[in-house]
């Protein structure tokens, strides 16, 4: 197979840096242009145009820039060739950093401190260690698995919850829709890092959240999600909040993003607000992986990482 060239097709993400790096091994074209060329073989996207790759005539595969790829979908003439999804080092470092901060942040009380700080008050509060306090990782995927390893090594006791089954030494693991209502049953602070799928969509609601055990000595229990705003209703997680069925949110990501100056998520005390920046990716870390691919691909071999199409991820 020759060496194949690239079409970058980002929106509301800066190309500079990833043209430069994959300009470097190969030809690659910036969209707009180069919408119907067809010695383009590959593209490279995040939520590309809709109906713009159905125009390559000679599209072999669909890099995405990032883990998710509910962006690759949302596109309504996705073309059927290989999409293929990140998985690497440097993202996973990022999202166990922000799993543990989050979990760590709320466990040890921090928003508490930080009021106290204010008024200059000097008093401690009881404190649980962590292995009174369960969490549970919703989507026990490259992401989820490896914050379960993190969370593991400080104390924590750690469930996890998956479509399929997926056994993991240490923790408690539950899969399907079965396996949800006792996953959840035995978890205080809930770790969100699922897929963006038709069957993930809103499952962050309330019935979902009054589920959570709340015996984590904490006064309540605790949502953190980093996977996609669109698997949560905002409205269901301020009621949550509100009514006490939650004590407190750390949300990374939200049904609509930039999250609008007019949310009340921005300036509500129980909530710590992050602008979908858990784990971004970063070029100088993906481009090489994906120049690797695409050599291994032109010498016959499979490309690693393909999205399942019919499970949306
Ligand atoms: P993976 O594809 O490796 O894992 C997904 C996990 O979710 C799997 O365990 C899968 O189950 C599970 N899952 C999917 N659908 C269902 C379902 N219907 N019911 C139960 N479990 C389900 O993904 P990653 O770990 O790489 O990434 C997870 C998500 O994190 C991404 O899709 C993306 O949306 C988000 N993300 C967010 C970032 C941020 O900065 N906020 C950065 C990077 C990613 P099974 O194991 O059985 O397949
Ligand atoms: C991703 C993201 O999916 O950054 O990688 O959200």
């Amino acid at each position: 197979m020759e060496k194949g060239k690239i079409l970058l097709a980002l929106t509301g993400i800066h190309p500079q840096r990833w043209h430069e790096l994959l300009s470097a091994e190969r030809e690659v074209v910036l969209e707009p242009n180069g919408a119907d060329d067809p010695s383009i073989t590959y593209a490279v996207v995040w939520k590309q145009k809709p109906n713009l790759l159905k125009s390559l005539p000679n599209l072999r595969a669909i890099f995405s820039i990032g883990a998710g790829v509910d962006h690759v979908f949302a596109d309504p003439g996705l073309p059927d060739v290989p999409i293929v999804k990140v998985v690497a080092d440097n993202l996973t470092q990022h999202m166990v950093e922000y799993v543990v901060w989050r979990v760590l942040d709320h466990h040890r009380q921090a928003s508490l401190y930080r009021a106290q700080q204010q008024k200059k008050i000097w008093h401690e509060p009881p404190q649980r260690v962590a292995g009174d306090v369960s969490v549970g990782i919703m989507g026990l995927g490259s992401l989820g698995r490896a914050a379960a390893s993190a969370l593991l090594s400080l104390g924590f006791a750690v469930n996890g919850w998956s479509r399929s089954e997926r056994p993991m030494k240490g923790v408690s693991t539950y899969a399907g829709e079965a396996g949800l209502i006792p996953f959840l049953n035995a978890t205080d602070i809930l770790v969100v890092l699922l897929p963006l799928t038709p069957q993930t969509q809103g499952i962050v609601n309330y019935g979902l959240l009054k589920e959570l055990r709340r015996r984590n000595g904490l006064g309540g229990a605790v949502l953190i999600n980093a996977g996609r705003g669109r698997l949560q209703k905002d409205a269901d997680i301020l009621r949550a909040l509100d009514d006490g069925t939650l004590k407190e949110a750390s949300l990374d990501v939200f049904e609509v993003e930039p999250l609008p100056k007019t949310s009340p998520l921005w300036s509500h005390p129980k909530v710590f607000v992050t602008p979908h920046a858990a784990a971004t990716s970063d070029p100088t870390h993906l481009v090489p992986i994906m120049l690797r691919q695409m050599a291994a691909y032109e010498r016959g071999e499979k490309l690693e990482n393909l999205v399942d199409r019919e499970a949306g991820y």
